[in-house]
């Protein structure tokens, strides 16, 4: 057994551990009854999204790794995502709280036995540990769905973390200008990417113009304040529709009473801080507010080249700032902080063009709909990303506040309905400007 080996095994098992305390912070804040109800239709009771981590754990690390006998195979069905619409999913006969804590616990058990003993390498899929990283990202992006249940449940706080930095760079130009011509975007290198992120290929982007800083919420409330919701004209047609039919009127979780924004968060109401990234807006929301400044917003590759590229080597970091995994002092991640952090707070976190919190904080939404990249194949299974490829949804990029380190990198892609709110998911914009097409 190599030292590398160990290392890997090492790091695999606390980023394990790690997922595993938070989906316990999650699901341990709230009592019995609070986590078999449904908060919202949106979302699966969160015991469901217990026991589904459970199941996915045992299908890929315990079964298919491991070669272990089924511990639970009866409820296989019961946590299939594909199998029954969240919407329903309270009405299933689910584990209960105690019965889904054994049933992780179990499978955590045998999936750490397993990777005490599989070869790490000679099969693309423990190639590197990928499937024990795919496992918890898994967990972590469950975490981040069972974080947005908490955001629309009601009733008293009952998570806790201190705030973000408050300090700020000084003043920065708004914008940043993306010189022109190809750059490498996706990854083949990244051991523990996703399918949809590879392999990487070259794309070339004309110049552009990036905003310095996602929108904030002054920003956006300057927009529905001057009667962005109710103009046709910032909107399109989908958009528009939408929005009538819905009666949106300002960012989800947003109430206007006396004469200000207020807003409701994890379960504390607050005035909308102004110089924070709005959240809680959906594409058609961004992309109404963009056209309103006369702007748009970026398409997925110009979102990376923004946040990847090196103009002084030509080559794509793994991170905006760099190839060093993220720090507290690089990014908002991981739910360290309950809320995105003031634009200008991560200025260790800039991108080699100077582009300022792309990751962590919000979600971006981008006006690219989810594509497989040139050489795209699914890995290890269909369902993660494939079935998804088409127009219905819209690319999300950078990770929130609530994303955790290792579930997102600058390759990382992140898709959703055009409609959705609960999501930890804000914008910045984008405009053409003149420039060398830059060749190649
Ligand atoms: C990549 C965040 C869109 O939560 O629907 C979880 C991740 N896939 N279980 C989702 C996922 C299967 C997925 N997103
Ligand atoms: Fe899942």
């Amino acid at each position: 057994r190599s030292l590398d080996a160990d290392a890997l095994r090492t790091h695999a098992a606390a980023a394990l551990t790690r997922s595993r305390a938070r989906s316990e912070v999650l699901t341990g804040a709230v009592d019995d009854e609070e986590l078999s109800k449904q908060h919202s239709p949106l979302m699966s009771p969160l015991v469901w999204d217990l026991a589904h981590i459970g199941s996915q754990e045992e299908l890929w690390l315990v079964r298919d790794v491991g070669g272990r006998e089924p511990v639970r195979p009866e409820i296989d069905e019961l946590y299939d995502a594909f199998k029954h619409a969240r919407a329903d999913r309270p009405g299933l006969p689910l584990l209960s709280p105690a019965e889904a804590r054994a049933y992780v616990g179990q499978v955590r058990r045998k999936a750490f036995d397993v990777l005490d003993t599989v070869p790490l390498r000679g099969r693309r899929l423990t190639e590197a540990g990928f499937a024990f990283g795919m496992i918890t990202q898994h967990e972590q992006q469950h975490d981040e769905t069972m974080l947005a249940t908490h955001q629309l449940r009601t009733g008293e706080a009952v998570l806790h973390a201190p705030d973000p930095p408050a300090r700020r760079t000084g003043p920065l130009p708004a914008e940043v200008v993306v010189p022109g011509g190809s750059f490498l975007m996706g990854t083949s290198a990244e051991p523990w990417a996703l399918d949809n992120e590879r392999p990487a290929h070259p794309v070339h982007v004309g110049t552009f113009a990036i905003d310095t800083f996602p929108v904030t919420n002054a920003e956006f409330a300057a927009f529905a304040d001057s009667g962005g919701y109710r103009q046709e004209r910032w909107w399109t047609a989908e958009g528009w529709a939408h929005v009538q039919r819905h009666g949106l009127i300002a960012p989800r979780f947003w109430r206007r009473e006396g004469g200000r924004w207020w807003r409701r968060r994890f379960g504390i109401d607050e005035p909308v801080p102004a110089d924070e990234p709005v959240q809680h807006v959906c594409f058609h929301e961004a992309q109404a507010y963009a056209r309103w400044v006369g702007k748009r917003l970026p398409t997925e590759p110009e979102w990376e080249k923004a946040a990847r590229f090196d103009p002084a080597t030509g080559h794509s970091r793994r991170y905006p700032w760099g190839e060093q995994e993220p720090g507290p002092e690089h990014a908002n991640l991981g739910q360290r902080h309950l809320r995105p952090a003031v634009a200008g707070a991560y200025p260790a976190g800039a991108s080699a063009l100077g582009v300022h919190q792309l990751v962590g904080d919000v979600w971006e939404w981008t006006s690219s709909d989810f594509r497989p990249y040139p050489g795209f194949a699914a890995f290890p299974y269909q369902e993660y990303s494939e079935v998804f490829f088409g127009p219905g949804y819209r690319m999300l990029r950078g990770g929130s506040f609530g994303t955790d380190a290792a579930a997102v990198r600058g390759s990382f892609r992140n898709w959703d309905l055009p409609v959705r709110r609960q999501i930890f998911a804000g914008f910045r914009c984008a405009r053409d400007v003149a420039g060398p097409d830059g060749g190649n």
